[in-house]
């Protein structure tokens, strides 16, 4: 398959995400960068959803449990038409439909919850997934999740409810960066090994490369074709501030945002480059 529509597409919400947050003032660069590919790939290819009718019954769902990547969503959101890219600019300003964290209550078209208070997008996930099965709706839930978000307990309960219940519609995500605000994952509170851990727990595990479309290609699909009755749930390995160098793995980038003269480097970067490849 050609994955030249979907780099493209990580090149042009790479720079809106830095735009946007240049904009803003403030922001995340750093994990609304390393789950682009992640996000490209469901707005674009996998969700069943309808821009012009973004309560479509039955619709797939993307719950943003990592809010803090908002851009990103946000990003895909307008380039996918629920809304238009003027409004990107509206960033982190007050009145504006896009917060910098979701808000359910702000009727940005294609926002499902209210997110930013880490640890919650599982229990609300499994709860919309719990209620499709018993309507007997056939649309998938999808939570993104970050990897020093798993140390929250509330997580924990989640995966043990989504198995109980039996919630093959529903795939949670890790845009495992192994970086969280204020160091390594593995410093502040180990989560490895994570695989055995959700197996243990009952769940079916993909483990992938969150940048390489073939892969994150390939992992949901193996999702979408599951025939048993376990929740799925991948497990991504990602860059924190994927396609800036400066930006890469650096927790200096966790939540601040370019001045002028690194937003022209960084989009000078992205335009030169072909990740995901
Ligand atoms: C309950 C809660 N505690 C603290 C924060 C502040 N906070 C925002 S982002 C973040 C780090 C998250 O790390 P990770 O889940 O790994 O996300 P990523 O690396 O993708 O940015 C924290 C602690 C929050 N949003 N919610
Ligand atoms: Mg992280």
């Amino acid at each position: 398959m050609d994955f030249d529509k979907y780099l493209k597409l990580s090149n042009t919400i790479r720079k809106d995400i830095l735009v946007m947050l240049k904009n803003a003032g403030s922001g995340h660069p750093g994990g609304s960068l390393s789950c682009v590919e992640l996000i490209v790939a469901l707005y674009f290819k996998f969700l069943k959803h309808d821009p012009k009718n973004p309560f479509l019954e039955d619709r797939d769902r993307l719950i943003l449990s990592k809010g803090h990547a908002c851009p990103t969503q946000y990003a895909c959101l307008a380039e996918v038409g629920y809304f238009s890219k003027d409004e990107l600019f509206t960033l982190r300003k007050i009145c504006s439909r896009l917060q910098g964290h979701p808000g359910f209550k702000c009727s940005l078209p294609g926002i499902e919850v209210s997110t930013g208070s880490l640890g919650q997008g599982l229990s609300i996930g499994s709860g919309m997934a719990l209620g499709y099965k018993l309507d007997k709706k056939s649309g998938n839930i999808y939570v993104l999740l970050g990897d020093g978000e798993l140390q929250s307990g509330q997580i924990w309960e989640a995966i043990l409810t989504a198995s109980h219940y039996k919630l093959n519609n529903l795939c949670a995500i890790v845009d495992y960066n192994s970086l969280q605000i204020d160091g390594r994952v593995e410093n502040i509170k180990n989560i490895m090994p994570i695989k055995e851990k959700f197996e243990s727990f009952g769940w079916n595990t993909i483990t992938i490369d969150g940048h390489k479309y073939k892969e994150i290609f390939d992992g949901y699909e193996k999702f979408i074709k599951n025939k048993d009755d376990n929740p799925s749930v991948i497990i991504a390995k990602t860059i924190k501030g994927k396609g800036v160098s400066f930006m890469e793995d650096n927790v200096d980038w966790h939540g601040k945002a370019p001045n002028a003269r690194e937003l022209e480097m960084a989009i000078l970067e992205i335009d030169n480059s072909a990740i995901g490849l």
